[in-house]
């Protein structure tokens, strides 16, 4: 008991000094660093991060930002927004810093089923005329810990914080591919975008995703060399990143080195097998992780209707009496949010919230509803709808999947008062 009280009291700094010495005595040379890192905060992950934010997996920098700091922001900054990357990259810490662009020759290449293929600097792209885009930037698998209700789905189990609003400034992508005259072959029907990240074996796949080349999310889509006024940094995908508001983050292909116009889809499996949500219903067990095909499941594209409570929350320790629920609503864009439903009582009354401007079709809603908290436990809820009539499950575990995407249930926040 006092042993474990003692681990408890060290800083987490300390810990990984222990925890980093003591592998270094157990393992071969160049693990240690690896079990150092598993103790890291985010700061000293990825330089300029706020050091609270959640560490889902310190070696590939994946951290969520919790409700406490991201609803200080109505754009969130880059100190806490969340971060995911899937290849590790052992010495290239540095290049991932908050705070630095890259500073290296940069060039897109644009080919595939093409006459004249292209590539263009940065600094081409760079006077281009930009357009800013503010969208909302969510993990597919954001909320994905609350399916294991259900049964646990393994991957880093988010909370709600694995999102952002965000502000993005770039090239806008259909212009830019019409300047390029490529001419395309009559047989393209996907657009593929590919990132610089490598997969650390050869047999692993490059991170690339698909888009059909019609899909109308493409008409506001940017080659983005801007987040939040300021260049990208690395981290977040700088120098150049392709960005499609309201389609779920892995959509927002990083490092962006290569646009192919082709008649299929990528072979890389963040595309054939990854990120996919079925087309049907399914139960654990009967359905799992490695089931997916292009028949039986669809790509997470644009996110699905969804809404957050970021107050009161339960280190808030609000007592009884009247309280006011805010939160942010947010979908695809391709319908604007027309209500947002709160309650305090777990679901016997609702109010209807006041739903605040965004700044864009693609950006998140700030709400506020008024209600009252009684004595014990306080049963908050929140649903929101658009002019599509989509809406929240009440219950999210109806959409239960065997890799956690999309979670969208009503949002749930317990409040003793
Ligand atoms: N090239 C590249 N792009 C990528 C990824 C990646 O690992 N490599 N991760 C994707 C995933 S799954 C998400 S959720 C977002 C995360 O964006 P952020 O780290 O800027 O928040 O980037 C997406 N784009
Ligand atoms: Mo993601």
């Amino acid at each position: 008991m006092t042993r474990k009280t003692g681990q408890f009291l060290l800083s987490r700094r300390e810990f990984a000094v222990l925890t980093g010495a003591a592998a270094g005595m157990t393992l071969a040379p160049g693990f240690s660093r690896l079990a150092f890192a598993a103790a890291e905060t985010a700061d000293q992950i990825v330089k300029g991060k706020n050091p609270a934010m959640i560490i889902h997996n310190a070696k590939l920098a994946v951290m969520e930002t919790p409700l406490e700091l991201l609803r200080n922001h109505a754009l969130t900054p880059k100190s806490v927004l969340f971060n995911r990357l899937h290849f590790p990259h052992e010495g290239e810490a540095a290049w991932y810093a908050t705070t630095d662009a890259p500073q290296r020759d940069w060039t897109l290449q644009v080919d595939g089923l093409v006459q004249r293929p292209r590539e263009v600097k940065l600094a081409d792209l760079q006077r281009m005329p930009q357009v800013k885009r503010v969208s909302v930037m969510q993990c597919a698998g954001n909320g994905r810990s609350y399916y294991a209700a259900k049964q646990k789905v393994a991957g880093g189990q988010w909370k709600n914080g694995g999102m952002g609003n965000v502000e993005w400034e770039g090239v806008p992508l259909r212009k830019f591919l019409d300047d390029m005259k490529l001419l395309p072959a009559p047989s393209v029907r996907w657009l593929t975008a590919e990132g610089w990240d490598q997969p650390p074996t050869p047999e692993g796949s490059d991170f690339s995703k698909s888009y059909d080349i019609d899909d109308v999310a493409l008409d506001h889509a940017i080659l983005a060399l801007a987040m939040n006024g300021e260049p990208i940094p690395a981290v977040h995908g700088g120098p150049l990143r392709l960005i499609i508001p309201g389609f779920y983050g892995n959509m927002n292909v990083k490092f962006l080195t290569r646009l192919l116009l082709m008649s299929e889809q990528s072979p890389s499996a963040y595309q054939s097998v990854g990120y996919r949500f079925p087309n049907h219903p399914v139960e654990p067990g009967q359905f799992k992780a490695g089931d997916y095909t292009p028949q039986n499941s669809r790509p997470t594209y644009g996110h699905q209707i969804k809404s957050v409570i970021f107050s009161p929350l339960p280190a808030d320790r609000p007592g009884r009496g009247p309280v006011e629920i805010t939160g942010v609503a947010f979908n695809d864009g391709l319908a604007p949010i027309t209500s947002v439903q709160a309650t305090a009582d777990g679901g016997k009354t609702w109010v209807a919230a006041e739903v605040k401007p965004a700044a864009s079709p693609w950006a998140w809603h700030p709400w506020s509803a008024r209600a009252t908290l009684g004595a014990g436990e306080n049963n908050l809820m929140c649903i929101a709808t658009d002019a599509l009539g989509r809406t929240q499950p009440t219950d999210g575990l109806t959409r239960w999947n065997p890799r956690g995407y999309e979670w969208n249930g009503a949002d749930r926040v317990v409040i003793a008062a």
